[in-house]
């Protein structure tokens, strides 16, 4: 049936209406069922090997236009509407974005689904479909403020799908239901799923007051997703999400296998579970305990269990690898503690090293090593951290299972973070090499050939200018912000974090704030753009974003200061914001203390459109800075090693380094008079006095050299067709970073699909 026709259809059955006649909200829904029933539809990909992606996050953003690009629709229904005289834009700024997510993590497992299935590997995401995402962040008395963010509606991508299991809690059982939303390939008319466990009976009103023991969990355990591992509250109900997900998934798996005639004891020739992180790594002993359950001998099961299940880690710091109670399994998982002890006692039997034990001598279980040692591939996300895995932090691993360790580095799908937020980009690109780069981004690098281009680069700055004036439209429009479309846009939008050092920005804007005042005026004006939620409990994080917000005000309110220098938070910052701050990029602040940030992909999204890094030699930014070379990129700071060393002789001084003459008028602003007038005296002053006597994460080792590397980016920017260059090399050496080539290494070296 014609496209017309079938949305005709269901305008007339949902609203009685013809389309024309429809409001924009009506036309979103017609347009989400029609892309929904497509995609659905589709046959999956074939194959002897399925592999279960298992994660606690899927970010998937918005996905009306995602999906109509995948299902091919795109160019049709974006016509259709405008002969109705109606824009997508502005239809689809009426989806609830889902936030299933917090970050880095959870966008990562969407754009690998968006890749396995572009690539037509059999494929599926198991996860959990919480009712509110990620909080909504607002801004009061420049601050942040929580709210619940809702986005589940009458309507949505989910579909039933009749499956349900039981998930034996220690406190009793409760049932997980089965909805899935189907994941299209693009270009070769394929879905695969993702599949979201939810409870029976979800309570309404689920954020307050929850008693485990009254029999909440029941009703409660898909409330919402936790900001973070640094909220305290409710540990015990992450364990109790992290069971359901993993025990509906195994049951899953179990279920399919035998749907597809496969004997349980050939699991692991048809079976791999990506552990994504350690959030789901109660699969092993749960899929142990299942096979045990149908007659499987343990130590078959151990073996089947361990060359099925692969793991992925994202992180090196120590705080944040879970280490659970064994207290906390015994009330969630009893019937799982006799199979982790017997699975830690073969391990001390074998390696007396206290250091790989799974369980402490506080009974604790180390959930990382479970993985490492009953699975089969152990990878980290981009070679440095893959290093740093090997060599210091999984060392007494990697010295026993030295073939188990692969680096696997991040990628992004160029579907929804190039085509999809910048057409005009894309568009451009077409025009250059033609438009097979949307299939293999490793194309990209055709673009080098026009480097010495002028009507090239000059339509790249254009293709720029115009992201930037969409960005301040959107900025006024949503914040009542007015900024400078001809200003440099220096943009770092992620998670909140001391570590990734948005507080070093700060004291470069401060100090920038400084010269002016003093009469000494910038080469041209500048916008720090921040993006950036803190996890509710974490109060260092949440006095940085004070800290950020005060000066903006400060500076809102200074005619002397305002035409050189800016300062712009956006408010919950979200995916949907990302597709719009990342085409009007100039340059990408990318500054974690080296060491610290896995990988990162948020740089990958910002090369790709263009925007020139600014960073540290930390995560990705390595290979990002060996693929453009050091004209393409500014780096600036201490290396990993002598980060690492200096923690491992514990010689950092923070004091030293404040008493610097450059330095410390910068730390002391924040309890300057002008500054206080604006914000909170208590968390301006307790930030003061965390960064000078401590700051763990060492921004005072690295300011200088920061506002030094910064100082010349924004410089170099004056020379238009220079930097034209400079953006077109990072695109053309963007392809690496696909999540489609990530997807097809974890294929050939861990899970061998097809
Ligand atoms: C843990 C325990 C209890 C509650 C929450 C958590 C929790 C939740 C989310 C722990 C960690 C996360 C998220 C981690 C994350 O996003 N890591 C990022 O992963 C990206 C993809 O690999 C990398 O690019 C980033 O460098 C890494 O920080």
């Amino acid at each position: 049936m014609q496209l017309k026709e079938r949305l005709f259809q269901l305008t007339q059955a949902h609203f009685g209406r013809s389309p024309d006649q429809c409001d924009d909200g009506q036309l979103y829904e017609a347009l989400l069922l029609l892309a929904r029933d497509i995609a659905v539809r589709r046959s999956a990909p074939e194959g002897e090997r399925k592999l279960y992606y298992f994660s606690a996050e899927f970010l998937t953003g918005k996905l009306l236009s995602n999906n109509l690009l995948a299902l091919g629709l795109y160019d049709q229904v974006k016509q259709l509407l405008a002969d109705l005289g109606r824009e997508l834009e502005a239809i689809e700024s009426l989806e609830p974005e889902p936030s299933l997510g917090n970050g880095g993590l959870g966008r990562l497992a969407a754009c690998f689904l968006d890749s396995i299935s572009a690539l037509g590997l059999p494929g599926d995401g198991v996860g959990l479909n919480y009712h509110y995402g990620l909080f909504r962040q607002v801004f009061k008395n420049h601050k942040q403020v929580e709210l619940p963010d809702p986005w589940l509606e009458k309507d949505s991508w989910l579909i039933p799908t009749g499956r349900e299991f039981t998930v034996p809690f220690g406190t009793g059982a409760v049932k997980a239901v089965c909805w899935d939303m189907a994941v299209p390939g693009a270009g070769n008319g394929l879905s695969n799923r993702l599949h979201l466990f939810d409870v029976e009976e979800p309570a309404p009103q689920p954020w307050v007051g929850i008693d485990f023991d009254k029999g909440d969990v029941a009703h409660c355990l898909t409330s919402f997703l936790y900001p973070d591992d640094s909220d305290e509250k409710g540990r015990l109900l992450r364990v109790y999400q992290q069971y359901f997900l993993v025990s509906a998934g195994a049951q899953l798996i179990l279920q399919e296998l035998e749907e597809r005639g496969y004997p349980l004891d050939s699991l692991a020739d048809h079976v791999v579970v990506q552990i994504n992180d350690t959030h789901p790594s109660m699969v092993i002993p749960e899929l142990i305990r299942l096979l045990t359950g149908r007659g499987m001998s343990l130590n078959q099961s151990i073996s089947q269990v361990s060359r099925t299940c692969a793991y992925t880690n994202h992180t090196i710091l120590a705080e944040a690898l879970e280490k659970w109670p064994m207290s906390y399994l015994e009330k969630v998982a009893p019937q799982l503690v006799p199979i982790i002890r017997e699975l830690d006692r073969r391990v001390k039997e074998a390696h007396p090293d206290p250091r790989v034990a799974i369980v402490d001598e506080s009974d604790r279980v180390h959930m990382a090593h479970m993985d490492i040692h009953y699975g089969f591939s152990v990878n980290g996300v981009a070679t440095l951290h893959t290093e740093i895995l090997k060599t210091s932090e999984l060392k007494p691993f990697y010295d026993i299972y030295p073939g188990k360790f692969h680096n696997k580095t991040n990628g992004v799908t160029f579907r929804r973070w190039l085509e999809g937020c910048n057409p005009a980009l894309a568009t451009l690109i077409d025009g250059c090499i033609g438009p097979d780069w949307r299939r293999d981004t490793a194309k990209l690098e055709g673009l080098t050939a026009f480097t010495e281009d002028s009507s090239v680069l000059e339509q790249l700055l254009a293709v720029k200018q115009a992201g930037k004036d969409a960005l301040c439209r959107t900025l006024w429009r949503r914040q009542g912000i007015e900024l400078d479309p001809q200003s440099v846009f220096d943009i770092q939008i992620k998670r909140l974090h001391e570590y990734k050092r948005q507080q070093m920005n700060a004291l470069y804007i401060i100090r920038k704030y400084l010269e002016i005042k003093a009469g000494r005026l910038p080469e041209r004006p500048v916008t720090v753009i921040f993006g950036a939620k803190a996890a509710p409990a974490y109060i260092m994080a949440k006095h940085i974003i004070h800290l950020i917000l005060c000066l903006q005000q400060l500076i809102e309110s200074d005619p002397q200061v305002r035409p050189w220098l800016r300062v712009a938070m956006v408010e919950n910052y979200n995916v949907t914001w990302a597709q719009a701050l990342i085409p009007a990029c100039d340059i990408s602040e990318q500054i974690s203390l080296a060491s610290k940030e896995a990988s990162g992909t948020g740089n990958m999204k910002l090369m790709a459109n263009g925007a020139i890094t600014l960073g540290t030699l930390d995560g990705a930014n390595v290979e990002i800075a060996q693929l453009v070379g050091p004209e393409n990129i500014y780096t600036f700071g201490a290396s990993s090693d002598q980060v690492m060393e200096l923690y491992a002789q514990d010689s950092y001084r923070a004091l030293d380094l404040y008493h610097r003459p450059e330095v410390e008028p910068l730390v002391d602003f924040l309890v300057s008079p002008e500054l206080l007038k604006v914000g909170d005296p208590a968390c301006l002053s307790a930030l003061w006095r965390d960064m000078k006597t401590k700051d763990w994460f060492m921004a005072l080792l690295d300011v200088e050299d920061y506002i030094a590397a910064k100082e010349r980016c924004i410089r170099d920017y004056g020379d238009r067709t220079a930097w034209a260059k400079k953006m077109l090399v990072n695109i053309a050496k963007s392809g690496y970073f696909s999540s489609d080539r990530t997807i097809a290494q974890y294929n050939e070296d861990i899970w061998h699909l097809k």
